[in-house]
C-alpha cells in the first residue's frame, strides 16, 4: 500500500498538534508506524488520501453503527444545516432527542445534552456529589470515561495504552478522592464500601468494559454495585457512552436488567456528530441549573445539526432486527477469527457483546483486567498491521474495544477472515 499522502500530511501534522493528532489512540504510538489520514468513509469503509480502502471495525470509535454516511443522515444533516447550524436557543429537535432517549433507556426520566462523552461523565459526577453532599468517587481499573481530572486515576483506553495510570496536571488531592476498584471484584468492592461507603457519592462504571479491551461483567456483578449503592445512598452511573445503543437498543442497563441512577452517552446519539449527554432520576437532573444549584453548560449543547445526525441514526437503529443482525455477524467474526488462530496453532481468544467485541493474543476466558493484560502485544501488533496491509482496520491498540456496522456484510466478513488467516500463518511462523 502506498502512503506517501498520509506521511507527508503526518509530517505537517506533527508541528502543528500534540502527536500530529487531535487524539492520542489516532496516533499509532502502541502499534507503531504512522497513521493514515481519512479522506472520505462510506457504509463499513474508509478510504485514505492514497485512495487505500479499509473495512473500517472502529466506525470513529463506535458512532458509526448504521454505517459511514449512511444516506439517511446525511439527508437529515443537509435538510436541517440549511436552516442554521446553531441557534444558542431551544430548538425543536432537542425536545426530540429527548423524547428519544428517555423513551429508549427508561431509567432517564430526564436527560441533558452536552458534547462529548468527557462532558456528559464529569457532568454527573458532579452532579453525584452536588446531590449527595459527598467527594468520593469510585471508578474501575482499566475502566476510561473521559479526560476529566477525576477519571485519569488508572485510566484505560488511550491512558493504558501510554501507559500512564495517572495523568500529570491531576491534582493529587483530586486524584484522591477517587477510589479505584478491580472489575469483577465482588469482595473488593464490598469491602470498600464498608469502610467508605458513607463518603461515597457515586460508582461510575462502564457496564461492559471497552477501554481495556473487551471485558464483560461477571455474573451478578453489576446488580452487586446496584445494591452496595442503594444500601450506602451512593448513586450508580453506568458510563454507556460506548455501549449505548451499541449492546442493545436500551443499552447496557436493558441488556443486563440494571437500573442505574444516572447514564451518561455520547457517540451514537450523535451518529458522528460531537454529542454527549447524561440523564437519570427526576429528582437528580431537576437539581442541574438552571432548575437547580448544580452547574452545567454548553454553547452548542443541542444544536440543530448535531441533533438531526443522532437522530437520524437512532431512528435507523430502531428497525425490526437491526440488532439481530449485528449479533449474528459479529459471532460469525469471532467465530471465524478463532478457527483461523487455532488452525495456525496461534494463543488467541475473543469476547463480545452484539456489534462490540475484543481480540486477545492469549487464551481465554478473559475474567477481568489481569486477564485484559495477558495478552501478547507484540502480536496483536503484528495482527494489526498485517490486517492493514490488507485492507482491515482494527483499533490501533490492543486496549481498545472493536465495532461493527449493520453495513459490515458477508462479503467484509470473508474479506476479513481470509486475511487473518494469512497474518496468524505469518505470525506464528515468526
Ligand atoms: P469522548 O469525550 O471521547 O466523546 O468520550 C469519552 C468516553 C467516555 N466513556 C467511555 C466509556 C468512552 O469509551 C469514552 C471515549 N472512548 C474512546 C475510545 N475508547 C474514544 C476514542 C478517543 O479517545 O479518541
Amino acid at each position: 500500500m502506498n502512503h506517501d499522502q498520509s506521511h507527508a500530511l503526518f509530517q505537517q501534522a506533527l508541528t502543528l498538534m500534540p502527536g500530529g493528532v487531535n487524539s492520542p489512540v489516532r496516533a499509532f504510538k502502541s502499534v507503531g508506524g504512522e497513521p493514515f489520514f481519512a479522506k472520505r468513509a462510506e457504509g463499513a469503509y474508509l478510504i485514505d488520501v492514497d485512495g487505500n480502502r479499509y473495512i473500517d471495525y472502529i466506525g470513529s470509535w463506535g458512532p458509526m453503527i448504521a454505517g459511514h454516511a449512511h444516506p439517511a443522515v446525511i439527508a437529515a444533516v443537509d435538510k436541517v444545516m440549511r436552516d442554521g447550524l446553531s441557534f444558542g436557543v431551544p430548538n425543536a429537535l432537542e425536545v426530540t432527542m429527548a423524547q428519544t432517549i428517555t423513551r429508549l433507556v427508561p431509567s432517564c426520566e430526564m436527560v441533558r445534552m452536552v458534547n462529548s462523552g468527557t462532558e456528559a461523565t464529569l457532568s454527573a459526577i458532579r452532579l453525584a456529589r452536588g446531590a449527595t453532599g459527598r467527594n468520593r468517587i469510585v471508578k474501575f481499573e482499566g475502566c476510561y470515561h473521559g479526560h476529566g481530572d477525576s477519571f485519569l486515576v488508572k485510566a484505560g483506553s488511550g491512558m493504558l495504552t501510554l501507559g500512564v495510570p495517572n495523568s500529570p496536571g491531576v491534582p493529587k488531592t483530586l486524584a484522591d478522592l477517587t477510589l479505584t476498584l478491580t472489575y469483577n471484584d465482588f469482595e473488593g468492592a464490598t469491602r470498600l464500601f464498608a469502610e467508605l461507603g458513607e463518603d461515597i457519592a457515586g460508582v461510575i462504571v462502564e457496564p461492559i468494559v471497552g477501554n481495556a479491551n473487551c471485558i464483560l461483567p461477571a455474573e451478578g456483578y453489576l446488580q452487586h454495585l446496584r445494591d452496595l449503592c442503594t444500601q450506602y445512598g451512593s448513586l450508580l452511573i453506568f458510563d454507556e457512552v460506548m455501549t449505548g445503543f451499541r449492546v442493545a437498543l436500551g443499552g447496557a442497563q436493558a441488556l443486563y436488567g440494571i437500573t442505574p441512577d444516572l447514564t451518561t452517552f455520547g457517540k451514537i446519539i450523535g451518529g458522528g456528530m460531537p454529542v454527549g449527554a447524561y440523564g437519570g432520576r427526576r429528582d437528580l437532573l431537576a437539581q442541574i441549573a438552571p432548575s437547580g444549584p448544580i452547574y452545567q453548560a454548553g454553547t452548542l449543547s443541542g444544536n440543530p445539526v448535531a441533533m438531526a445526525a443522532g437522530l437520524a441514526t437512532l431512528d435507523l437503529i430502531q428497525a425490526p432486527g437491526f440488532y439481530d443482525g449485528l449479533a449474528k455477524n459479529t459471532q460469525i467474526l469471532r467465530d471465524g477469527l478463532e478457527s483461523a488462530a487455532k488452525d495456525a496453532g496461534i494463543a488467541f481468544t475473543t469476547t463480545g457483546v452484539c456489534a462490540m467485541f475484543g481480540l486477545y493474543f492469549c487464551e481465554g476466558p478473559i475474567n477481568g483486567y489481569a486477564d485484559a493484560m495477558r495478552s501478547d502485544s507484540a502480536r496483536f501488533n503484528r495482527f494489526f498491521h498485517g490486517m492493514l496491509e490488507r485492507g482491515v482496520y482494527f483499533a490501533p491498540s490492543a486496549f481498545e474495544a472493536g465495532f461493527l456496522s449493520a453495513m459490515h456484510g458477508d462479503a467484509e466478513i470473508e474479506r476479513t477472515l481470509s486475511a487473518a488467516r494469512a497474518v496468524f500463518a505469518e505470525i506464528a511462523a515468526v
